[in-house]
C-alpha cells in the first residue's frame, strides 16, 4: 500500500471533474485602440515588426492571445490619439485607414482561431443626423457598423466574431435590438453582440426583456475588480472583463494581470478577460503611457520591450484553448488557505487538465483601478489531489514564473521538472507571487529573439515628404489627437502624395470634453529648441479657416485642448496670422498679417531658448521673447477648425 506519510500535514487542493464542470473558457485578449495605441508600431522595419507580432499573436510562442479586440475608428480622440472613420462622411466609404485592418490580418496569419472583437469608442458628426448621439437614428448607425463588418469580410476576408455598442458611454435598447436585426439580415448572426462595455447594469435590462436578452451574447464590464453582481451572475449569459488591466507593465503590473486573470472567474465568473492594451505603441508622456501588454515606442530604432504580462498571460493562453471548461468551485477553482488562488480547466472528453495558480501579494498585484481591498498571502505547501477523469495522471508538466523585486531579477515562464503523482497525489510548494502551470499539455514554449537594438533618440533632422505612403493611410509617426490625417494625391503634380486632415465636422466625442483644433503631434516630448517646417494649402472646397505647426506642445490625449506650447497660426480668409502660448488661443503672443493666395505655402516656426521665429514663404514675420512656459514638448501642426488642409514636406530640426 502506497504510504503518504510525507504528504500528511499539508492542506489538500482536490481537482475533480466528477461533481460536473463550470462555466465555458472564452478566451484572453488585448485592446488595440481606445486609443491608436498601435500607433507606432506599424513604422517598425518589417523584421522586428513580426519579432513583435509574434510575442503577442503567434500560438505557443508569447502571449499567444485568443481574442484580439480592436476600435471601429470613429474620427475621435479616444485615450491616446484618434483613429479614422471608414466613414468620414455619410457619402463616401474607405477600408484602407489607419491600422487596424493591417493588424488583424497579421492576428489571423499567424492564429486562424484567433477570435476579432470590434467595439466604436466614438462617432463621425453625421451619425445622428444632427443631434450628437448614436442612438438618435439606430438604423443609420447599425448600418455604420455592419457596413465595417461587412467590409473586414469582402475586403480581408475577416470574420468578426464580436461587436460592441459603444465603449463606456450609455447603452440603448432598441439599438442594440437593431443591430442584432442588421446583422442577422446582411448574414451575420454568427457575429455576437457583447454589451455594454461599461459595468453590469445591464443585467436587470436583460432581466426584463427577452428580446433584449437574446440579442446579447455576453455581458462586457470594464474593470470589474475581479467581481460580478448577482444580478449579471443569473442572467445565465457569459460574463466577461471586457476591458481591464491599463496598468504600468513593469512587475506590478505583471501581479495585476497574474492575479485577474485567474480571479476574475474565480470571483466573479468571468470567462474572458481583455487587457488595454495590446502594446503600448504610442509616444511617452501620452495618457496611460505604458500600460500595454509589452511595448514598443522607437520604430526608428527598432528597440522594443518583452514585459512581464505577456509571460502572465502564456501561464494561460498555451495551455487552455477557447472552449475549454473550468473545473467547478471547490473542485479545481478556488482561493488556497494561505492566499493565492487557482483556476483548472479541461477539454471536452477530459483528457486534458490545466491548473493555473497564482500567489501574487497585494502590494505586487494592483491594478489602475478599482482599488485592491487589503489580503495577505504567505509561503506554503499544498497537496495537489487529483480526482475524477485526472484520478490516474501520472504527472502534470511545470511552467513557472515568479516576479522579481527589490533588485531581484525576474523568472519568467520557465519549465522545471514534471510533478509526478502517486495515489493522485503530489506536493507543491509555493512562495510569493509566483505563477504555476501544472498541465498535461505539451505545447508550452518560450519564445524568444535576440536581443532588439538599443533605445535612440528620435532622428533629427528629420522630413517627410509622405511619398512613401499608400493613399489613405495615415501618415507614420505623427499622431492624431484631433482630426484625422491621410494620405491623399494632390492636384499639384509637385506635391503629389500629401497629408490631408479630412474632418469636416466635431465627432460624436468619446473623451468627457469637446474638443476642436484637430492637431498631430510628432518627435520627442524632451525637445526644447526645434524648428518645424512644412508646406501646406488650403483647398478652397470643405477648406479650414487656417493652419498651424507648432512646438514644445505638452499635453496628448483627452486633455490636448488645454495644451500649451508655441503656436504660428495662419488664415486664409485675410492672410492673418497669430503666435499664440496654447493651442486654444487664449494666450496670444503676437499677430499680424503675412502675403496670402490660394495655392501652396510654406511655414516654418524656429523656437530656441526664450525666442521664436517665424517665417512665411520664405519671409519672416516675427522675432518674439517666450514665455517660461512650457520648456519642452513634441512638434506639431494642424488647424484651426474642422475642414480639409494639406500638408507636404514637414521638416524638424534642432534650432540650437
Ligand atoms: C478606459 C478606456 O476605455 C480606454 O480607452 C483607456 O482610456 C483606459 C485607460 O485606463 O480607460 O476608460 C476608463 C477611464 C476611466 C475609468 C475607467 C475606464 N475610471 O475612472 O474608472
Amino acid at each position: 500500500l502506497f504510504s503518504n506519510g510525507d504528504l500528511q500535514g499539508y492542506p489538500t487542493v482536490v481537482f475533480d471533474d466528477s461533481p460536473g464542470l463550470g462555466r465555458q473558457f472564452e478566451g484572453i485578449g488585448a485592446i488595440s485602440g481606445g486609443g491608436a495605441t498601435s500607433k507606432l508600431l506599424v513604422n517598425y522595419e518589417k523584421k522586428i515588426r513580426d519579432e513583435i507580432l509574434d510575442y503577442l499573436f503567434k500560438p505557443n510562442f508569447g502571449a499567444s492571445l485568443q481574442i484580439f479586440k480592436v476600435e471601429i475608428g470613429g474620427d475621435v480622440q479616444s485615450t491616446d490619439g484618434t483613429e479614422a472613420s471608414h466613414m468620414h462622411n455619410s457619402w463616401e466609404e474607405n477600408y484602407h485607414r489607419g491600422y487596424e485592418w493591417w493588424l488583424m490580418q497579421e492576428a489571423k496569419m499567424r492564429n486562424p482561431n484567433i477570435k476579432l472583437y470590434a467595439l466604436p469608442w466614438g462617432f463621425p458628426g453625421w451619425i445622428g443626423q444632427g443631434k450628437r448621439d448614436p442612438y438618435a437614428k439606430p438604423e443609420i448607425t447599425a448600418d455604420y457598423i455592419v457596413r465595417w463588418i461587412n467590409a473586414a469580410k469582402t475586403v480581408y476576408n475577416l470574420t468578426i466574431d464580436y461587436v460592441g455598442i459603444w465603449n463606456e458611454r450609455h447603452y440603448d435598447i432598441t439599438y442594440i435590438k437593431t443591430l442584432r436585426k442588421m446583422l442577422d439580415a446582411r448574414g451575420f448572426s454568427k457575429t455576437l453582440i457583447i454589451a455594454a462595455d461599461e459595468k453590469w447594469e445591464i443585467a436587470s435590462d436583460i432581466d426584463k426583456d427577452l428580446d433584449l436578452a437574446s440579442s446579447i451574447h455576453a455581458i462586457g464590464c470594464h474593470y470589474p475588480g475581479t467581481q460580478s453582481t448577482d444580478d449579471a451572475q443569473k442572467t445565465g449569459k457569459s460574463l466577461w472583463a471586457s476591458e481591464d488591466y491599463s496598468t504600468f507593465n513593469n512587475e506590478v503590473g505583471g501581479g495585476c494581470w497574474a492575479r485577474i486573470l485567474n480571479q476574475n472567474y474565480v470571483n466573479g465568473l468571468m470567462t474572458s478577460t481583455i487587457s488595454w492594451n495590446l502594446i503600448g505603441s504610442y509616444y511617452p508622456n501620452l495618457p496611460f503611457y505604458r500600460d500595454g501588454l509589452m511595448t514598443a515606442v522607437q520604430p526608428w530604432s527598432g528597440n522594443y520591450n518583452v514585459t512581464t504580462p505577456i509571460w502572465m498571460t502564456a501561464h494561460t493562453t498555451q495551455f487552455a484553448p477557447v472552449g475549454w471548461r473550468y473545473l467547478s468551485h471547490g473542485q479545481g477553482v478556488g482561493k488556497l488557505p494561505k492566499g493565492g488562488s487557482y483556476v483548472s480547466l479541461t477539454d471536452e472528453a477530459k483528457n486534458q487538465l490545466t491548473i493555473v495558480i497564482e500567489t501574487m501579494t497585494h502590494n505586487h498585484s494592483k491594478c489602475i483601478r478599482p482599488g485592491l481591498p487589503a489580503y495577505d498571502v504567505s509561503p506554503q505547501s499544498i497537496i495537489i489531489n487529483l480526482r475524477g477523469s485526472f484520478a490516474l495522471v501520472p504527472q502534470l508538466y511545470v511552467w513557472y514564473s515568479k516576479l522579481g523585486f527589490n533588485g531581484v531579477p525576474n523568472q519568467m515562464f520557465q519549465q522545471m521538472k514534471p510533478l509526478t503523482f502517486k495515489n493522485g497525489q503530489a506536493k507543491l510548494t509555493l512562495g510569493l507571487d509566483e505563477i504555476y502551470t501544472l498541465t498535461t499539455m505539451t505545447t508550452g514554449l518560450k519564445g524568444s529573439y535576440p536581443t532588439p537594438p538599443s533605445v535612440q533618440p528620435y532622428p533629427l533632422p528629420y522630413s517627410d515628404d509622405f511619398e512613401a505612403l499608400q493613399i489613405s493611410q495615415e501618415p507614420l509617426n505623427l499622431s492624431p489627437q484631433v482630426g484625422s490625417f491621410e494620405i491623399v494625391k494632390s492636384k499639384n503634380a509637385s506635391h503629389n502624395l500629401v497629408c490631408r486632415q479630412t474632418v469636416l465636422h466635431p465627432p460624436v466625442k468619446w473623451c468627457p470634453i469637446r474638443l476642436s483644433f484637430p492637431i498631430a503631434v510628432i518627435g520627442d516630448y524632451s525637445w526644447k529648441d526645434i524648428e518645424v517646417t512644412a508646406d501646406f494649402e488650403i483647398p478652397s472646397v470643405n477648406g479650414t479657416n487656417g493652419i498651424f505647426v507648432a512646438a514644445r506642445v505638452d499635453q496628448g490625449g483627452c486633455n490636448v485642448f488645454a495644451a500649451h506650447g508655441i503656436y504660428f497660426f495662419v488664415f486664409a480668409h485675410d492672410g492673418q496670422f497669430l503666435v499664440s502660448n496654447d493651442l486654444a488661443r487664449t494666450k496670444v503672443l503676437t499677430q499680424g498679417y503675412v502675403r496670402y493666395d490660394p495655392g501652396w505655402h510654406n511655414i516654418s516656426l524656429s523656437v530656441a531658448g526664450s525666442q521664436a521665429i517665424g517665417s512665411f514663404d520664405g519671409v519672416q514675420y516675427f522675432t518674439i521673447k517666450l514665455p517660461d512656459k512650457p520648456v519642452n514638448g513634441w512638434a506639431a501642426l494642424g488647424t484651426d477648425s474642422f475642414g480639409l488642409a494639406d500638408f507636404d514636406n514637414l521638416s524638424i530640426k534642432s534650432a540650437q
